[in-house]
């Protein structure tokens, strides 16, 4: 098993080895080497798949499902070349690596996974973390981590619903990970809203500048023309899973009129995205009929795109949601392709006034009843939530995700902490996703400054995606993972000893904190200044104090236990200065 992860090699004074980190760029970590997307990712987990020997090719092995192949479309780049043959359980099979976590097994993917998790090595925990980080102060909070992540432990969490692992039989291009609250905190960027004016080549560079930048899963939300051949490519090219919203497709084929929307059309989309590969797909079964009349008195009443539709769907015939009456059936199909579900969350609150009211817990409440029909099916699960929502309630909701939806993993939007700050919602959100990822919670839907306002272009997805990164990983030290500290100790040892270089390198985006620096001292001397231009060389605390550690390590431990012995005040008793060294 070869499983990515990036070294960042330092400058030799540092006199240290290459820091390794968790990489989510495939094939495109190099921004120049780019493959040829018209090809598509190499096929390694095609081994693993047909080597279980419980898959065959869809009936007849034709080719592509519902006669909507890419070339059929008017499409402005050539027709996807590749063609495969996609793959289903045989007969009523379960190939959801559920099914094979409960019956004791470690398949490579949980394996690769694994490996991800600790980048191959364990690292030092830090040592407030010692007791695997789940109390502080007698609270408890959501996380228990060991110091070294094994595949037997990968396929635990996920035998016990703790955690899924997204990889659909049919998408053999991708490098597996695992969301759960005992792993690494996942985050996920929409891209493909913008189908009107964007190509399907531009959709694929989204996606690839999503993960460029630390995306772990991305979500094709793409509506318009071309949806089908769109999410061919995305698969086609994608390291990192890719979750849909079905409901999305259905409504485009029916016209976009939510009523006329019918179980069969639904039925036959969701077939379709799974024969390509879909991993994860995002389904407001929870959302019933009689919750609505909960949200008339709300600010801003439903503002989930999938919750809305299927809300439009029940008042117009008046009757119960078809994807709750038929959630049973949902998870046959998603079984036999092994896809995720993300139960969604379309009474969440779209406002703090509307945050934790009764209907967005009326709904959590059927979503943990819908879980246990999922699981019965071995279905791996996980449970979207909000939304907006004040710092003060955020607890809350973690704490009963945790009980109703027998700890599955949780995958918020945000929460945004405040409503005021249109244009700045990315950071809005990332402050409440920071919390709610140490409290537990496994994965983390970006928020774009865009959000509210208008669509994002390139810089918005990246600024999204780095402000999630800082949330996930901010969340990661506080739960005492024990890859996550390695980078901020090697990040803080070369700002203190003026390592420029490797400070740039060694950030989550390098190209900014480079170009930060160079704005002010651009000539290629200042990068090994011994001072920066924020306070100038007289004025660098850092440099200040390292020249005053080094000339006065030991002359300061001389003179203090001179002042010691002559009785002096000035420093503590010589037991508590260890202690403290300690
Ligand atoms: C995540 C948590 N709650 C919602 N999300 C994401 O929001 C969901 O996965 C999807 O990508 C996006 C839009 O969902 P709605 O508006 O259709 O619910
Ligand atoms: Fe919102």
């Amino acid at each position: 098993i070869r499983v990515p992860m990036r070294a960042i090699t330092l400058h030799a004074s540092a006199n240290e080895p290459p820091l390794r980190v968790y990489d989510t760029t495939g094939p495109y970590t190099d921004p120049e080497a780019t493959p040829n997307i018209r090809v598509g990712l190499p096929r390694h987990r095609t081994a693993w798949i047909v080597g279980r020997g419980d898959v065959a090719p869809v009936d007849g092995g034709a080719e592509r499902p519902q006669g909507t192949a890419p070339d059929d479309h008017e499409n402005p780049e050539p027709a996807f070349p590749r063609r495969h043959r996609p793959l289903r359980a045989w007969g009523d099979g379960s190939v959801t690596q559920r099914a094979y976590a409960r019956r004791g097994i470690v398949t490579p993917e949980m394996e690769f996974a694994a490996i991800r998790e600790t980048m191959g090595r364990a690292a030092a925990k830090d040592a407030d973390h010692e007791n695997g980080g789940g109390t502080r102060d007698g609270q408890t909070f959501g996380a228990a981590i060991p110091d070294v992540i094994t595949p037997a432990f990968v396929r635990d969490e996920i035998a016990a619903g703790r955690a899924i692992l997204p990889a659909n039989i049919n998408h053999p291009e991708l490098e597996p990970m695992v969301i759960g609250r005992n792993f690494l905190v996942k985050i996920n960027a929409n891209i493909g809203t913008a189908m009107t004016q964007s190509s399907i080549a531009e959709e694929v560079d989204k996606m690839v500048w999503a993960i460029r930048w630390g995306a772990d899963t991305v979500m094709d939300l793409s509506t318009g023309r071309d949806i089908h051949a769109t999410r061919e490519w995305i698969l086609r090219n994608s390291p990192v899973p890719v979750g849909t919203v079905p409901l999305y497709q259905a409504l485009e084929t029916v016209g976009g009129v939510a009523e006329d929307l019918s179980w069969e059309v639904y039925r036959d989309t969701l077939i379709e995205q799974a024969e390509q590969g879909v991993d994860y797909v995002t389904i407001h079964a929870g959302l019933r009929l009689p919750f609505l009349p909960l949200t008339t008195e709300r600010v801003t009443g439903i503002v989930s795109r999938g919750g809305s539709i299927m809300a439009k769907w029940c008042l117009a015939h008046h009757r119960e949601s078809f994807l709750y009456e038929h959630f049973a059936d949902i998870c046959d199909i998603l079984r036999a392709y092994d896809i995720g579900v993300s139960l969604g969350d379309g009474l969440r609150p779209g406002s703090i006034a509307d945050a934790n009211d009764r209907a967005q817990f009326a709904e959590l409440e059927t979503l943990g009843a819908l879980t246990r029909i999922a699981w019965e099916r071995d279905v791996q699960v996980m449970i979207e939530g909000p939304g907006h929502v004040p710092l003060h309630k955020i607890k809350i909701n973690m704490d009963k995700q945790l009980q109703t939806c027998g700890e599955a993993p949780f995958y918020t939007l945000g929460p945004l902490t405040t409503d005021i700050a249109p244009g700045y919602d990315h950071i809005t959100s990332a402050i409440g996703a920071a919390l709610i990822g140490w409290f537990g919670c496994a994965m983390l839907c970006y928020v774009t400054p865009k959000e509210h306002l208008g669509l994002p272009d390139r810089d918005d997805v990246k600024t999204g995606v780095i402000a999630y990164k800082i949330a996930a990983h901010a969340a990661d030290l506080a739960k005492g993972h024990p890859a996550a500290r390695a980078r901020d100790d090697a990040i803080s040892r070369a700002r203190f000893e003026f390592r420029w270089r490797d400070q740039f390198a060694l950030a989550l985006d390098p190209e900014t904190a480079a170009r930060f620096h160079d704005q002010t001292l651009p000539e290629e001397g200042r990068k090994s200044a011994h001072f920066c231009s924020m306070c100038g060389p007289k004025y660098c605390a850092m440099r200040i104090s390292g020249e005053a550690h080094k000339a006065a390590a030991e002359g300061l431990a001389r003179m203090a236990a001179t002042f010691q012995d002559a009785g002096g005040q000035l420093y503590p008793p010589r037991e508590t200065a260890a202690d403290l060294a300690r």
